[in-house]
């Protein structure tokens, strides 16, 4: 929200790990850098507003030293004090201060005594033997580096679709901006909805003689950190933001469709489409679709005129992963896929009640000012989960009460009552089915026991009547924990036999089912419903990661419960209910 507070957040950490790294008597100032940094960074208002009134001594951490740092920052975008340290420091290497295998004072010797500057220099020596040579580097020391930087790259390596569409679709905006400009989109795995992004990539279609400007634009952009690379067609930057790399490409309009389908990937879907091309005694690529023989120039504008020459229909991009996109397009029978304008309402998030910071009214008037929706589910968490404020039967009963009183303010039923409502270890539900009974929606997830197989602890959930719908069903946590080990194939049929619905849950790090276990789920007849999950405002945004998942799975806008009005999610709970009521 608040970029600048961020980025000048950012540089004060910085020049915090500088004076860490430089040790002695800089690590007074390292601590206070640090603590001001953290005050930035809390702050609920616009850094801007202190400075104009003066009050710059007022955020948490800032004195007077750091205090004009931040006023020259504010006026000038830059800190000496940065700029001076950064000469003095291998500065790439900082952010393995927090590594384990690595500190300052190893640091210091790698820099002071071998030159090394960057990971890639790092790396290097480490091969070359250099490193096990330096006092106090050991076998078993360098060997702890090699993890630490391993895993320091796993994590650091990709970052979450959420993140990477906020940062790709704010610098589209401003290159949008530039008359020059044809055509832009986004490209790569951001436009496939891959659950997580290594690097963002654009596309813009313009004149030759307006590349210069546009690569200018790009390569000056505010928020860059540094230029990577810049050429005539291609340059990629460095964004401070989460410290992504962006790519950006130009073509000609008239390759402009070629250059899409290529830029957008996957990789493998490319590679087929070029053996496909062959097979037809064309040559495909990055320009166009061309005759081998005469060198002719068959199509190229457009992504549709590609694959309908080819003989296909246009493919989604969420599709692109060399599945079984070939056979469905071939065919034509790839269906319209959900939209995100399809989703009528949220399914799932918590309120002040449990561990959400706002409360139902507050939720419903947020909502209803930002999204269209026509209904949302407030399900908070029940008795067990108490770190997370989970409530019991009597809190429920004033919550039933509260939800009746948001609703008759806002003169129609829009909030739901609903609840997350814990799956036990032995399958039980830890609310009494009495209550379970008058909740319009039941969302039963599994917060314990990760590493156990939970497939007959799901399927007892989906047994009992009043359950809706499983939450975040393999319960992964994207770069922190692995799904638990879960019979798919089995769960699904029982949760199509019962008419249980499965979750997408859309938070970012859930991503859960993600798209090759909601494919299986909807192949087996199951339901499926897109929620964001909220805890705050900024989460309801959320939802649209969630379509792309769905979209990925291929998903239509029937295999989507909250795409229904709630009268048909109301038949669907009443359904299950009297279904199971019969077969007992
Ligand atoms: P990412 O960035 O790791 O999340 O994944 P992508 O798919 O965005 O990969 P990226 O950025 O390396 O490349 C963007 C697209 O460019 C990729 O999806 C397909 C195309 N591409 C890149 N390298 C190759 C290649 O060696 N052969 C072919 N056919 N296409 C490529
Ligand atoms: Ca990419
Ligand atoms: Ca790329
Ligand atoms: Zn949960």
């Amino acid at each position: 929200m608040f970029e600048l507070n961020r980025a000048l957040s950012r540089k004060l950490y910085e020049i915090s790990a500088m004076y860490r790294y430089l040790g002695g008597g800089n690590r007074f100032r390292a601590l206070a850098y640090g603590k001001a940094a953290k005050g930035v960074e809390g702050l609920t208002e616009d850094v801007r507003s202190y400075l104009k009134s003066h009050l710059l001594e007022d955020i948490p951490g800032v004195g007077d030293s750091i205090s004009e740092d931040i006023d020259e920052y504010i006026r000038t975008g830059k800190i000496k004090r940065h700029t001076d340290l950064r000469k003095e420091v291998p500065y790439e290497l900082l952010e393995l201060m927090h590594v384990s295998g690595f500190g300052p004072q190893s640091l210091r010797q790698l820099h002071q005594e071998l030159g090394i500057q960057t990971q890639t220099d790092l790396v290097q020596a480490i091969e070359l033997g250099k490193v096990d040579l330096l006092k106090g580097f050991g076998e078993k020391k360098v060997e702890n580096m090699l993890r630490g930087l391993k895993l320091f790259k796993v994590a650091k390596d990709r970052i979450s679709l959420f993140d990477a569409m906020s940062i790709g679709e704010r610098i589209l905006a401003e290159l949008k901006s530039l008359r020059e400009v044809r055509q832009i989109a986004l490209a790569g795995s951001i436009r496939r909805g891959k659950e997580t992004i290594g690097d963002i990539d654009i596309l813009i279609a313009c004149l030759p003689k307006d590349r210069k400007k546009i690569m200018a634009a790009f390569t000056g952009l505010d928020e860059k950190e540094t230029v990577l690379m810049k050429g005539e067609t291609k340059a990629s930057i460095l964004v401070q933001d989460l410290n992504r790399q962006v790519d950006l490409r130009l073509v000609d309009e008239s390759e402009w469709g070629a250059a899409w389908i290529y830029s957008t990937g996957s990789k493998e879907h490319n590679v087929q489409l070029r053996t496909l091309a062959k097979e037809r005694g064309w040559k495909i690529n990055e320009y166009g679709i061309f005759d081998v023989k005469d060198h002719q120039k068959l199509a190229g504008s457009t992504e549709t005129e590609m694959y309908t020459l080819m003989g296909y229909q246009w493919i989604p991009p969420e599709l692109r992963e060399n599945k079984n996109e070939w056979e469905l397009a071939s065919q034509y029978a790839i269906p319209r896929l959900i939209d995100w304008k399809d989703i009528k309402g949220d399914m799932q998030m918590h309120s002040s009640g449990s561990d959400g910071t706002m409360s139902i009214e507050e939720i419903a008037t947020y909502v209803l000012k930002n999204y269209t929706y026509e209904y949302i589910v407030i399900t908070d968490h029940s008795v067990s989960q108490r770190i997370a404020g989970g409530m019991d039967v009597k809190d429920f009963e004033k919550q039933f009460e509260e939800i009746k009183s948001v609703n008759k303010k806002l003169g129609k039923s829009f909030v739901k009552s609903g609840v997350e409502v814990d799956i036990l270890s032995d399958g039980t539900l830890d609310l009494p089915d009495d209550l379970l009974s008058r909740f319009d929606w039941v969302c039963a997830s599994i917060h314990s026991d990760f590493k156990h197989d939970n497939t007959q602890r799901i399927i007892a959930a989906c047994k009992n009547e009043f359950v809706c719908c499983i939450g975040h069903p393999s319960g992964r946590l994207i770069g922190k924990r692995e799904a638990y080990p879960v019979d798919w194939k089995k769960v699904f049929q029982v949760a199509a036999q019962t008419g249980t619905a499965m979750e997408i849950n859309a938070q970012p790090d859930r991503m859960d089912l993600n798209d090759e276990w909601a494919r299986q789920a909807i192949h087996a007849g199951v339901k499926l419903t897109i929620s964001t999950d909220s805890h705050q405002p900024q989460h309801f945004a959320y939802m649209q990661q969630g379509v792309y998942m769905a979209r990925r799975a291929g998903c239509k806008k029937e295999d989507i419960l909250n795409t229904a009005s709630w009268n048909a999610i109301e038949d669907f709970v009443f359904q299950k209910r009297r279904l199971l009521i019969e077969k007992i």
